[in-house]
């Protein structure tokens, strides 16, 4: 078991693209452990490998109440997406920061699975923001690019003197 090192915005690295992951190996395997002990550590509901510095297309969701329903995600791909919903998103990356984004209400989405195996799901509500917002992550966007220039700079700043202050 290893709890990960998760980077905070506005780390520049945030902002990197992730590559696709060419084999479903006993590496990627063992990241999916750490990053899962990190994301229930934290505690959180969603992780993307970019938040700790694995730029790779990879991310894991636990929505559930009792958090034992993992979810992860290889390469995914959203095929299809309608409507609109908001939800006030927060961030492990963000710490403290929770602010309404607009985003699509259902998805189907494609991906690998752990064993690498492709599956088809289709997603509404929570589980439909959460997997969005982590895909955003593996293109280098954080949830607060979303919001206005004068809202970021203050959040940027927050984090850079809560960062002082550790
Ligand atoms: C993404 O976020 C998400 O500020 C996952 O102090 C969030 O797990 C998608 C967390 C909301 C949809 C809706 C945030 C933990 C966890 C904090 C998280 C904090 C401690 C965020
Ligand atoms: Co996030």
């Amino acid at each position: 078991m290893a709890i990960l090192n998760i980077l905070n915005y506005p780390d520049p690295r945030l902002h990197t693209v992730a590559k696709p992951v060419k084999e479903v190996n006993v590496t990627i395997r063992r990241l999916i452990e750490d990053m899962r002990d990190t994301m229930y550590n934290a505690p959180g509901i969603g992780l993307a490998a970019t938040q700790v510095n694995q730029h790779i297309q990879l991310l894991i969701i636990d929505t559930s109440e009792t958090k034992d329903q993992l979810q992860v995600f290889i390469n995914p791909k959203i095929i299809a997406k309608d409507g609109e919903q908001i939800y006030e998103e927060g961030c492990l990356s963000v710490p403290g920061i929770y602010e309404n984004v607009t985003r699509a209400e259902k998805i189907v989405v494609e991906a690998l699975n752990q064993d690498g195996e492709p599956f088809t799901l289709e997603a509404h509500g929570l589980l439909s923001v959460c997997i969005q917002h982590e895909m955003d992550h593996l293109q280098g966007k954080v949830f607060v690019d979303y919001l206005s220039q004068l809202k970021r700079t203050r959040i940027k700043n927050k984090m850079l003197k809560l960062k002082r202050a550790m």
